[in-house]
């Protein structure tokens, strides 16, 4: 039987452009999702938009335009952005589609019948930017005096009718949770954070707003739309068909991974299982939270008018140097900061000299020294072996840390491997063996090529097209790219297109 891995993205709210957050969280999806079908699974890969709440009207009613074709503009916008970095989803949910309301109104009605919602009045403050309810002793002192969000958003104090979630009952079993299964929340250092936070005391969650209309009327009480954070929650269920339980996707659920920035852990660690608990669902294995990118050493913001669209470094650096940037500058969890030094430097040092050049002196050779065709595999040395070794044992290594969301630390195993490559073949020289031992010279390209075959096809995952182009290079088909297929060598004497470099170095334009 294919086992299954089911992984997701926040969706993200359509008030404003995609920005270089989302990529990054994306393309570290798609990484995971990537490396998941490699090795065999069966991988359903979701991200999508989160587009009711009072946020996203707003934005429209400044946009002068009405929420739902501001909400399909914005969210093509994403789709545009996704095509561009080349996210491999299997689905993209938007909020505002029938098959959504269903899924998320079944979740309120469970929760309903279970004893889990009542009806009160809402009074305390609430921070727009972070669609979140805060309680007086969360907030801290403003710039200008004026009490804040923690996050430092603006808070207003609401007073409504509203439904409410019993949360504060579930604070005993969420510690439990924590407890029985570490590896729920990743890194450590945040669960702690969590934990602290639900050992204070959880308080009952407003779950439905009054004010304003743009979201998902609360079954059996129009009047009332959900609160946004259930709403978009709800979207990892209704993706899969949910209420339908015996439809094809159901199979699954629970979720391997939520993969969410630091500022969204506390829905998803905290509410989100509530929730589940509540409808007598499974919870998900894995809530993993990763940090933050600041730009040229600041917080990105509109005001700052530095937010970054990935789409504009695309364009100057290209897409594959872009996704290596994002996935080997931050190491996976920390925080980081993206500057045009760091990226021209990664493209510079790691991709056209480490990588690039490795290839390119390893197929100019066969190139040139063995008429373009792949010589057979040799009898290895001791040499061949030391490194050939530990590169086929890459898929394996890579594979524990891709599912511990080390993505950073297997793209440096990786880079082991590549650096003794370059030291391999600056010790072998088969330049000069061309005239002396000809026959050790193609051998010594053979265990090159069998290297790189290796790295490229375990690199796919972060940089598809230029790895395929680079498997392309060594002879390598199409059915013969995925885990298992390494097992095979490839048959000697196939011809190979003539080399290509494939990571050109960045050179900084002239300044005038
Ligand atoms: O929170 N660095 O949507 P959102 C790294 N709709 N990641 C960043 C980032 C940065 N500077 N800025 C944003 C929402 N992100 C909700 C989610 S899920 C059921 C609902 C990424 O548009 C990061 O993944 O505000 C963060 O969690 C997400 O964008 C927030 O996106």
């Amino acid at each position: 039987m294919t086992r299954r891995y089911y992984v997701t993205t926040p969706i993200y709210y359509v008030n404003g452009a995609p920005h270089i957050g989302h990529a990054y969280t994306s393309v570290a999806a798609d990484v995971i999702a990537r490396f998941k079908r490699l090795a065999g699974f069966d991988v359903f890969f979701l991200t999508g938009t989160d587009e009711h709440g009072q946020k996203v009207e707003q934005a429209a009613q400044t946009a002068g335009m009405e929420p739902i074709a501001f909400a399909d503009r914005v969210a093509a916008d994403f789709r545009d952005m996704y095509d561009t970095m080349a996210i491999s989803y299997d689905d993209f949910i938007r909020t505002t589609e029938p098959r959504h309301a269903e899924g998320a109104s079944a979740l309120w009605k469970r929760l309903e019948e279970n004893g889990h919602i009542y009806l009160d009045a809402y009074e305390g403050w609430y921070a727009l930017r972070d669609e979140c309810f805060y309680g007086e002793d969360e907030l801290v002192d403003g710039p200008d005096g004026r009490k804040v969000a923690p996050t430092g958003a603006a808070v207003e104090w609401v007073r409504e009718p509203s439904y409410f979630f019993r949360l504060s009952a579930f604070g005993d079993r969420l510690l439990e949770l924590y407890e029985n299964r570490p590896g729920f929340i990743e890194p450590q250092s945040r669960r702690n954070e969590v934990a602290s936070f639900v050992r204070q005391g959880l308080r009952d969650l407003s779950i439905s707003r009054t004010s304003f209309n743009w979201g998902i009327p609360v079954p059996g009480d129009p009047k009332h739309v959900m609160y946004v954070w259930v709403d978009a929650l709800a979207n990892y269920l209704s993706a899969l068909g949910f209420p339908d339980e015996k439809g094809p996707r159901w199979d699954f659920w629970p979720a391997n991974l939520h993969l969410v920035g630091k500022d969204i852990l506390r829905f998803h660690a905290i509410y989100w299982p509530a929730l589940l608990m509540g409808a007598g669902l499974e919870l998900p294995e894995r809530v993993f939270s990763h940090g933050w990118w600041t730009i040229e050493g600041q917080k990105m913001s509109k005001s700052l008018g530095n937010v970054v669209d990935p789409r504009d470094l695309v364009k100057t650096f290209g897409l594959d140097p872009i996704r290596f940037f994002l996935m080997r500058e931050m190491p996976f969890g920390g925080d980081s900061d993206l500057s045009r030094r760091a990226i021209v430097s990664r493209m510079n040092v790691e991709l056209a000299n480490d990588l690039g050049n490795l290839a390119q002196r390893t197929l100019s050779q066969i190139a040139r020294n063995c008429e373009g065709v792949l010589p057979p595999q040799g009898a290895h040395t001791a040499e061949d072996t030391a490194l050939l070794a530990p590169a086929s044992l890459l898929p394996q290594i890579m594979h524990e840390q891709i599912d511990r969301q080390a993505l950073t630390d297997a793209l440096e195993e990786v880079w082991k491997v590549i650096r003794a490559c370059n030291a391999y073949i600056d010790h072998q020289a088969p330049w000069k063996l061309k005239k002396t031992d000809a026959a050790r010279m193609a051998d010594v390209l053979r265990v090159l090529a069998d290297a790189l075959r290796i790295i490229a096809t375990v690199l796919q995952p972060y940089m598809p097209g230029s790895m395929d182009r680079m498997l392309t290079q060594l002879g390598v088909e199409a059915g013969e790219r995925d885990f298992a297929a390494l097992d095979t060598p490839l048959p000697g004497g196939r011809v190979l297109p003539a080399p290509q470099g494939i990571f050109p170095r960045f050179v900084e334009p002239e300044a005038t």
